[in-house]
């Protein structure tokens, strides 16, 4: 009997989780079937694989990075770590509770980088489109191969889409922008504080990229930072130099004015106005439809397409939890394609969607939202062997984490915490985070000699 043939469509912590489970099984002994992932940048880490480019790529694709230099991990690395490849496994010491995005994508690559996954990847490969043959139950993959300038196709059992949806901008218009003299630009391309020193900045949204690269820009000496927000402040205790007012409603020339009545002159503008899920290579009735969202509709356990659940989407969540999520989802996903998982039936998969949709519906607080995503993994748990972990500490942790926020957004990342993993205590960096203006492994990673720390008299 022919192997089924197993299609992933990005190289990202998703897709990586999704070859890290098959090889798990793979090691106990088991037969796999035939995996080729497609990743159309020419490294695998997906956001974590910072790119200097903007716009478009060598190849002409969009540049899918929206990481930038000095990016520091927003969230503790205990909330996300893997639960079969701890830090310190990797590390071999206990680390600091935030990391910079250097240290996290060698984390990542780590755990990867031993087994045979790079054989399973096609890199510089774009998946240009995508089509269901009801009658053969087959996907055939129009496939480009950037660097040779081919274009081919091929057929699949199954379909794991895990391209992201933080790469392409929402990019709203405010009358007058046009005439914006300064710099006009969305986080999507923003890639360091350094050409805005000195500078007043207008960033526009209330969510993780304004609050980053408010603080990132405040950090390395711009001189003023202003967020503008739609429905609700960060409302978080802002230093000086830092401030949020209310929505934009026009500009006059470089004049900002907001709809309290109060207007600003402005000499860039971010837009931190999120993100759109966008698959360009999936036909209206296998394209995932949704706003960033804590459970987005039409897939079953927060990954089977329900009309058709050979059609997987791995990551499309809004993330508390980031790569320990991925890999719940993709341990549960490889039993379905292995036949170790059996899933009700259709109509019985819409009524425990709607129970998740119902429930995301009613959650206020971003307490709420923490205690939610944690129902989700522990369900996800019940599903699939993928190393059990301690998701109530976990919460816990979260929300430690906004509390630690909301007293002072420019030490949080100075707390450390307790791996639900090892037990291991973080370590203190070395450096306070504002005094850090070094993102390097290499830096992050240096142990200070025991005479370096005597103090010169
Ligand atoms: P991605 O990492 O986006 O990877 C998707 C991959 O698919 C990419 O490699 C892309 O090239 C590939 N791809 C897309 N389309 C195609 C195609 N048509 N053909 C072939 N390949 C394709 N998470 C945290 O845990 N901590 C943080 O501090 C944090 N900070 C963040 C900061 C920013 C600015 C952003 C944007 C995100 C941040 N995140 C953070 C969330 C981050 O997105 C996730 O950690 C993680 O990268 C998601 O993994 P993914 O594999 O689902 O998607
Ligand atoms: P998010 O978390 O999706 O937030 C988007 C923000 O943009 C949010 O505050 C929105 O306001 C705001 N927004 C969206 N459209 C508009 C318009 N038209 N006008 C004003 N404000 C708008 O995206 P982020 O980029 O912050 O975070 C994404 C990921 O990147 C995240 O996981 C991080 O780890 C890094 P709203 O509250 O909806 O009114």
């Amino acid at each position: 009997m022919n192997k089924k043939r197993i299609a992933i469509i990005g190289a990202g912590p998703s897709g990586l989780a999704q070859l890290r489970a098959f090889e798990a099984l793979q090691n106990e002994g088991e037969e796999i079937p035939e995996i080729v992932c497609f990743e159309k940048q020419n490294n695998w880490g997906g956001m974590w694989n910072y790119s200097w480019r903007t716009g478009v790529g060598k190849y002409g694709e969009p540049i899918h990075g929206s990481m930038y230099k000095y990016l520091w991990s927003n969230g503790p690395k205990e909330c996300l770590e893997f639960s079969d490849y701890s830090f310190d496994e990797h590390f071999k010491k206990p680390i600091s509770s935030y990391p910079p995005r250097p240290v996290l994508f060698d984390y990542i690559q780590g755990r990867i980088k031993k087994s045979k996954a790079r054989d399973y990847i096609r890199f510089n490969t774009t998946a240009r489109w995508v089509s269901f043959d009801d009658r053969t139950e087959k996907f055939t993959l129009v496939l480009d191969d950037l660097k040779i300038d081919k274009t081919y196709s091929e057929e699949f059992d199954y379909l794991i889409v895990a391209s992201g949806h933080f790469s392409t901008p929402n990019m709203p218009y405010f009358k007058g922008i046009e005439n914006f003299p300064g710099t006009v630009m969305h986080a999507h391309d923003f890639r360091g504080a350094d050409q805005f020193k000195g500078q007043n900045l207008l960033l526009i949204g209330s969510s993780y990229s304004a609050e980053d690269i408010g603080v990132q820009c405040h950090k390395h000496g711009a001189e003023s930072v202003t967020l503008s927000y739609r429905s609700s402040p960060i409302g978080v205790q802002w230093p000086e130099g830092i401030k949020e007012v209310p929505l934009l409603t026009h500009f006059e020339g470089n004049t900002a004015f907001f709809k309290d009545g109060t207007s600003e002159e402005f000499d860039a503008v971010i837009m931190c106005t999120g993100y759109q899920h966008k698959f360009p290579f999936l036909p209206d009735e296998l394209r995932l439809k949704t706003k960033n969202n804590l459970y987005p509709d039409n897939l079953y356990k927060g990954i089977f397409f329900n009309r058709l659940p050979q059609l997987i989407y791995l990551g499309m969540q809004d993330q508390y939890y980031t790569f320990n999520m991925f890999d719940a989802q993709a341990w549960v996903a490889r039993d379905y394609m292995m036949d170790r998982l059996k899933l009700p039936k259709e109509d019985e998969r819409r009524i425990d969607i709607n129970n998740w949709l119902e429930k995301n519906d009613a959650l206020k607080t971003s307490f709420d939202h923490v205690d939610f995503q944690s129902d989700y993994i522990k369900d996800l748990l019940l599903l699939s062997d993928y190393p059990d972990f301690n998701v109530d500490k976990v919460a816990e942790m979260f929300k430690s984490w906004l509390n630690d926020k909301d007293e002072n957004i420019l030490t949080y990342r100075d707390k450390t915490y307790q791996s639900v993993v090892t037990g291991t205590m973080a370590a203190e960096h070395h450096t306070e985070w504002m005094d850090e203006l070094d993102d390097s492994k290499e830096r992050y990673l240096y142990e200070p000699e025991e005479e370096e720390m005597i103090p010169e008299r």
